[in-house]
């Protein structure tokens, strides 16, 4: 199949998902064109059968916000018909559902089929907001395929929406074999150390909580000798840092900004915390897990169908930094509860969200919609 993939390129789940789908369709033989206005983080090289195509960005006096929508779908019929694309598939519905379905029209003859993926803040946080809400809800309903990346999400798009679309529930994925642990059976050479390693990953916007991470940490360091890896960066980083040196703990906090590559960091990660206001699914959690490093996070949206509580980590209700706490304590108590929430992470991780299973799925939705 010939498939154009739409994301926001920078760091964010959606873009991760996006970019590691279309590199996985394209390991399966299909031609993957991405169409953004930069490349995804993630597409650090094109592989054979993997294009991109730069949406420009120019500027007139008279338009004060550059109209991104219309010169994205502009873009996406150019590289439709350039490529004969079959399919369209948009990660997050603002905006690119809307662009691509006036993309199918700029070019009707390629009979284009538009796929949608909503990943969470396209539902839970703006597509409610009044001046996208109705636009959201036209949005997935002429879309030829709708997919949700958790039943929370899919239940929430229905609850909030009242759309008669079918929504297929597809999970996000990991590839096991990138994200793994150092040593499988052993689960993590450092999950004993003498100094532990907290990690959080985020663009720090409100909706992540950041200083609870750091309210977390700062509870946990008067039990334990520990460090904080503060990966991401976004609105809320210099209030963390703030927040960090009020609590005492600005030297055991490292803000690394935005990495390319997670995996050599969560090799040394002990725990990740996630108190998120809402989460759709987390896939860092999910990235987490499968390098063998279990997860307290807030008991919201779609985190109960990644972690599993009192397994590969511990839920609590969002803002209770206590309890967070005392759930971080008792995961890295000891050897021997390291491991076995290491061990249960990884596990989950690779039972349910491997790659292997997930990409068949979206094929299996381009496959329907192409008859
Ligand atoms: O979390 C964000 O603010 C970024 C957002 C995105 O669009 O990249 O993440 C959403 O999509 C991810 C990939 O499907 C999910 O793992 C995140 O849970 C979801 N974020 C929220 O629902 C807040």
């Amino acid at each position: 199949m010939r498939i154009g993939i739409t994301c926001y390129p920078h760091h964010g789940g959606s873009g991760v998902v996006a970019t590691e789908l279309g590199k996985h369709l394209a390991g399966h033989g299909h031609d993957v064109a991405f169409i953004s206005y930069s490349t995804p983080l993630r597409l650090t090289e094109l592989a054979p059968r993997v294009s991109f195509h730069e949406v420009e960005i120019v500027s007139y006096p008279l338009l004060k916000q550059f109209p991104y929508t219309l010169a994205l779908a502009s873009k996406m019929a150019e590289v439709a018909r350039m490529k004969q694309l079959q399919v369209l598939h948009v990660h997050y519905a603002i905006p690119f559902a809307a662009a691509a379905l006036l993309a199918k029209q700029i070019v009707p003859e390629l009979n284009l089929k538009v796929v949608t993926t909503l990943h969470g803040t396209d539902i839970t946080l703006v597509g409610r907001n009044p001046s996208f809400r109705s636009i959201t809800a036209m949005t997935i309903e002429n879309s030829d395929a709708v997919t949700a990346v958790s039943k929370f999400l899919k239940e929430e798009t229905y609850r909030e929406f009242s759309v008669k679309k079918e929504i297929d529930l597809i999970y996000n994925f990991i590839d096991p074999d990138r994200h793994a642990p150092v040593c499988t059976n052993c689960v993590s050479p450092l999950n004993c150390p003498d100094q532990f390693t907290l990690m959080h990953i985020s663009n720090f916007r409100p909706v992540k909580r950041v200083t609870d991470v750091i309210r977390i940490f700062a509870r946990f360091t008067e039990k334990k000798n520990a460090r904080l890896v503060m990966m991401g960066d976004g609105p809320d980083a210099s209030t963390a840092c703030r927040l960090a040196e009020d609590l005492g703990v600005r030297d055991q906090v490292e803000f690394v900004g935005v990495v390319n590559n997670v995996i050599p960091f969560l090799e040394e990660t002990n725990l990740l915390l996630l108190p998120s206001e809402t989460e759709s699914f987390g896939l860092v959690a999910l990235e987490a897990m499968a390098s063998g490093v279990p997860v307290v996070a807030s008991d919201v949206g779609g985190l109960s169908e990644v972690v599993e509580h009192g397994m590969t980590g511990f839920l609590a209700p969002v803002g209770d930094v206590a309890a967070m706490t005392e759930y971080a304590l008792e995961i890295l108590d000891d050897c021997s509860s390291c491991r076995k929430f290491a061990r249960a992470a990884r596990k989950r991780a690779v039972e349910l969200f491997d790659y292997h299973d997930i990409v068949p799925q979206y094929e299996a939705v381009y496959e329907r919609v192409l008859g």
